[in-house]
């Protein structure tokens, strides 16, 4: 292995190292505490490479959080340290948050697998994850079906990506008052600009608070119920994955549980396409878009959660994926700057400093990435895989200034990190080609 790169990686070890509870990751320790669910999936997704016992750990303390309902939380709380971070255990009153983050965790645990399958058959961690898994989804499918059939976000937080604009015309009819008193610990970690607002937080906390008081029931609307490109996306192909474990269950000594079979997994994934195609692309903007289920409306925003479907590109259209591949490429998005922003450049709403309004993140460079590579895409994968080259300099920062490259949000952030890590050493798994 070549110095520098030998060195990037000591290094992305090491802050998933002293981010390491003893069970799971917390992203930063400052900013983010407690244990995060789509971070999870991320982190187990690293250090798959060099500790995989560690990253089975990482994704069965999260999936011990699971609700009896089948939904795996945001947020697995540190009691001891419920004031570091807002809303935390007092305000869900319980152990972990009520809402839920983007369903990245079958396609983790396949990977997981995939790196040390000895490891994995000894452990019974197929068996011990797969039906928990099936139950997550099947939560998603079917308490979370909205009228298109897609999963609905009760949240912005729930999307992974809070403050995007594709949630503008959804919050702005939630009244920016809540009862509770909020506290903005976050500021203390990352600038100002850098963050959503107070008002955004109002709004936030107000969702939260009638999500909670609800009991936190699916079939009462509170005013917020979002369709998203990347959550559905991720549904998808976490399907597929799901498909691979079911095929893979007697290998590893186990019988699936009834019903749940390779081929239903299959047209699960084919159903949650199907919809996107139907109800979430946008011909003008040459991506999906998100939709409004309390409306029925578009929102024909260009973000990279739009473009995320790229993952699935195999099984769309292939004019579909060019032209998907033209709006990556084009003026919006790599055609104008060096990194890959989470907002199309030329949306007026796009900021390069204030969090998903602009700002390259990693997770999404990430699943870039993934989906042009499983395009054989060789042109383009050095333009996604410079964002990560990046990030040992910068302290493996949350996000980058899509133009600059400088480190925003916090530092030492794990899924920084542990996707650096998986892009030095990965390998492919070939569930996407
Ligand atoms: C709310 C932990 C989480 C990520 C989200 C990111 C940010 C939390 C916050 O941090 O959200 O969940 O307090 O801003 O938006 O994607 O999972 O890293």
């Amino acid at each position: 292995m070549h110095k520098d790169l030998e060195e990037d990686v000591s290094a992305a070890a090491r802050v998933l190292e002293s981010n390491w509870t003893g069970r799971y990751t917390v992203p930063a320790t400052g900013l983010y505490p407690h244990q995060w669910s789509w971070d999870s999936a991320f982190v187990a997704i690293g250090t798959r490479h060099h500790e995989p016992a560690r990253a089975r750990a990482e994704l069965v303390t999260l999936l011990d959080a699971q609700w009896a309902d089948g939904r795996v939380p945001q947020i697995v709380y540190d009691i001891g340290r419920d004031d570091d971070y807002a809303p935390g255990a007092d305000f869900w009153q319980a152990p972990t948050s009520g809402l839920v983050q983007p369903p990245v965790h079958a396609w983790a645990a396949w990977l997981v697998h995939c790196a040390d399958p000895a490891g994995s058959a000894h452990e019974g961690f197929l068996a011990r994850v797969y039906p928990r898994l099936a139950r997550w989804h099947e939560y998603l499918h079917v308490r979370r079906a909205g009228d298109v059939g897609l999963p609905i976000a009760k949240h912005p937080w729930e999307t992974g990506t809070d403050n995007s604009p594709l949630w503008d015309v959804a919050l702005e009819r939630v009244p920016p008052e809540a009862r509770t008193s909020i506290l903005r610990p976050d500021l203390q970690h990352a600038g100002s600009g850098e963050r959503p607002g107070n008002r955004d937080y109002r709004r936030y906390y107000r969702l939260a608070e009638a999500y909670r008081d609800a009991g936190c029931a699916d079939d009462v609307p509170i005013g917020f119920a979002m369709v998203c490109p990347l959550f559905s996306t991720l549904l998808a192909v976490s399907e597929l994955a799901l498909a691979r474990m079911a095929q893979a269950l007697p290998d590893a000594g186990c019988a699936a549980p009834s019903g749940h079979r390779t081929d239903t997994h299959e047209a699960a994934a084919a159903r949650v396409i199907a919809a996107m195609d139907r109800h979430l692309w946008d011909e003008t903007l040459g991506l999906y878009v998100a939709l409004d289920d309390t409306t029925g409306e578009q929102v024909r925003r260009a973000t990279v959660n739009g473009l995320v479907p790229l993952l699935l590109a195999k099984r769309a259209t292939t004019e579909r994926s060019e032209r998907m591949l033209a709006t990556l490429t084009g003026p919006g998005f790599l055609g104008g700057g060096t990194f890959l922003p989470s907002v199309s450049r030329e949306d007026p709403a796009f900021d390069p400093a204030l969090y998903w309004r602009g700002p390259a993140w990693f997770n999404t460079t990430w699943l870039l990435l993934r989906a042009v590579r499983a395009l054989d895409r060789d042109d383009l994968a050095p333009r996604l895989r410079q964002h990560f080259a990046l990030a040992a300099a910068e302290g493996f920062p949350e996000y980058l200034d899509p133009d600059t490259g400088t480190g925003r949000g916090t530092r030492q952030f794990s899924w920084t990190a542990a996707l650096t890590l998986d892009v030095l050493l990965a390998d492919e798994s070939g569930l996407l080609r």
